[in-house]
């Protein structure tokens, strides 16, 4: 039998709805496949057992004739009524949602007036003056049109942390210390610590809508207004990033904070755990459901979101692990880890001097490192192969070895530098040192910095060599990946997880919010396996250590806690693990 699961449902029937507007049918048709939509994302049911029963039309929401239509979707995996439907339209026509200005109205009419059919046309269409000619148009709407296709040109992209995370808590700050604001959180994936986001969510509960609003797409980050409303609003900022604000009473605020904080996925789940208990969860309120499957129980008092996972039947869950990926097994089980945190920090490895492609000197670095309370750094300047990074060879990498070895006298017993080196894995897997060589140093860092095309077999057992070698402590950016730039390199992931545990090698988490690698949906396996994480800032510069908190958002989306992360071992116990595989 064909697997259709009820998300693929549900995109049909939206699919349907979005179609059906288009034709301009009937809006209490279109309503009904919305409808039937958001009963599907909730649906907790065997999709094959009530279709063979040919129940879907008991479910809320849902009628006899789209219950018809699920029932096919599910015995057959298609549906006549969808593909003949989609054969009316032109495929670029559905593009044009995605233009702020252009509804179902518009785009049919470009369509059956102008024979505009891809988003290219309608910006030629919007220049040449055709568009503007329509009936119900004008200038004004065509000029609009062509801002909201240029715009959308311009901010297709994602934004990494590190570009949007200053502004982002600048703004969390002004909207804390706004007389009229009550509580303020910034939710979505920014909150769930993505490593990119599409925009930034922001929700705030006051008794002063008109006025919140007004500040917030009046705030000096707003380069444009996409929307202004007493409960939303949505302006651009001058980084380029989307940033909505929803406006609630303060009851409202814990169930909005989960709903936008999301994901998506995590949200069903939350929705159906409140469904089977009799009530109704949205994103103002957890009410008695109106036709409840079970005897509801009186809806308790909930004013902080732990409230809510409580009456659910759940421990808290951390934002970071709301994705739908074991989290609510292990909030049922009580099995939750604690989660590792930027104060666990005592040090920091993998870190660049003036010696290579660094900003400042030895002393400078250690002194900021320091200065933050840290208790050792680790330095790993490059090797010679990293030529255009001005990589040491073998003289000048111990004469920096006896520098540090000086500095650490100057500074005592409660601050060490580690002495290292980000040593090249060369393109057969060999290492940039020798061994002799490699031994004298406190630990290493392999990366693969050059000869990126290769297989993927041929680049993990590269990888894997290097592991092999007792003098290597950890592991660099696993797949070179630079995000929203450049994909990592194909790597074997699993594989090297493996060796990683079989050898004793660490494996880093890149702070730099342009890697974030090894991505946070490989820690888990990597901490079943007992392989250690060590959260690296790759620093260039004093600043850079800053990155170190984007290391811990993925380390905790990862499911890491103190105990799995190595640099949070205090200098009297980091010494000897850095030992352990030269001894093993
Ligand atoms: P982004 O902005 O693409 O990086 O990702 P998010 O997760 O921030 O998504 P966004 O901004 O579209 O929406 C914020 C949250 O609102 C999302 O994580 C969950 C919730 N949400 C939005 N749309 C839906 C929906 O259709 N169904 C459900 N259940 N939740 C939704
Ligand atoms: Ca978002
Ligand atoms: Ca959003
Ligand atoms: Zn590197």
């Amino acid at each position: 039998m064909p697997e259709v699961s009820k998300d693929q449902i549900a995109d049909t029937l939206e699919d349907i709805a979005m179609m059906l507007e288009l034709k301009g049918e009937n809006p209490f048709k279109i309503r009904a496949y919305r409808n039937a939509t958001r009963a599907m994302e909730t649906f907790a049911g065997n999709l094959h057992a009530t279709a063979d029963a040919g129940t879907f039309g008991e479910i809320d929401g849902i009628g006899d004739a789209i219950a018809e239509k699920i029932t096919t979707l599910v015995m057959t995996g298609a549906l006549d009524y969808h593909t003949n439907l989609k054969a009316e339209f032109p495929a670029g026509l559905f593009d044009m949602f995605d233009i702020s200005g252009m509804g179902p109205k518009k785009i049919q009419a470009v369509w059956k007036e102008l024979a505009i059919t891809t988003v290219d046309e309608l910006e030629k269409g919007c220049r040449d003056g055709r568009v503007a000619g329509l009936k119900g148009f004008g200038e004004k709407t065509a000029a609009n049109i062509l801002k909201g296709i240029e715009d959308r040109k311009k901010h297709a992209g994602r934004f990494r942390m590190g570009e949007i995370a200053a502004d982002a808590e600048r703004m969390l700050d002004d909207l804390r210390s706004h007389p009229e604001v009550i509580r303020v959180a910034a939710c979505g994936s920014y909150r769930r610590r993505r490593e990119t986001c599409g925009d930034l969510d922001f929700l705030v509960s006051t008794r002063e809508p008109k006025i919140v609003s007004k500040d917030f797409v009046g705030h000096e980050f707003v380069e444009s207004i996409i929307a202004h409303g007493e409960t939303k609003s949505s302006v651009r900022w001058l980084s380029g990033i989307q940033a909505d604000l929803r406006v609630v009473k303060d009851s409202e605020f814990p169930f909005a904070m989960n709903y936008f904080t999301g994901s998506k996925e995590h949200n069903i789940v939350m929705r159906q755990r409140a469904l089977a208990r009799g009530w109704t969860l949205n994103e103002y309120r957890l009410g008695p459901d109106d036709a409840p499957k079970v005897t509801p129980l009186p809806v308790p008092d909930i004013r902080e979101e732990a409230d809510l996972y409580r009456t659910l039947g759940l421990d808290f869950i951390e934002p970071e692990l709301r994705e739908n990926m074991g989290e609510f097994k292990a909030a049922e089980e009580h099995t939750m880890p604690k989660l590792v945190e930027v104060e666990n920090l005592r040090g920091t490895f993998h870190n660049h001097t003036t010696a290579s492609d660094g900003r400042n000197s030895l002393r400078e670095m250690a002194e900021a490192a320091m200065e933050l309370g840290l208790q050792y750094l680790g330095i790993a300047d490059h090797s010679k192969a990293s030529v255009q990074a001005h990589g040491l060879d073998e003289k000048r990498l111990l004469a920096q070895v006896a520098e540090i070895r000086t500095l650490n006298e100057e500074f005592g017993p409660d601050f060490c530098i580690f002495a290292g080196s980000e040593v090249d894995i060369l393109k057969d897997g060999s290492l940039d040192f020798d061994d002799e060589i490699l031994a004298q140093l406190d630990y290493t860092v392999a990366s693969v910095h050059n000869a990126f095309a290769m297989s993927e077999a041929d680049m993990t057992a590269r990888i894997i060599r290097a592991m092999e070698n007792k003098h290597i402590t950890m592991l660099g950016h696993l797949t070179g990946r630079l995000l929203l730039m450049r994909d990592g390199y194909p790597v074997d992931h699993a594989a090297v997880i493996a060796a990683a545990a079989d050898t004793g090698t660490i494996i880093e988490l890149n702070a730099n919010p342009r890697r974030l690698d090894m991505d946070w949906r490989w820690w888990p396996l990597a901490k079943s396996k007992g392989v250690k994480c060590a959260i690296n800032p790759d620093a260039h510069h004093t600043s850079q250590f800053q990155f170190l908190k984007f290391g811990v958002g993925t380390a905790r989306k990862g499911w890491l806690t103190r105990d799995d992360v190595v640099n949070t071992l205090p200098l009297g116990k980091i010494e000897t693990l850095l030992d352990a595989k030269r001894r093993r």
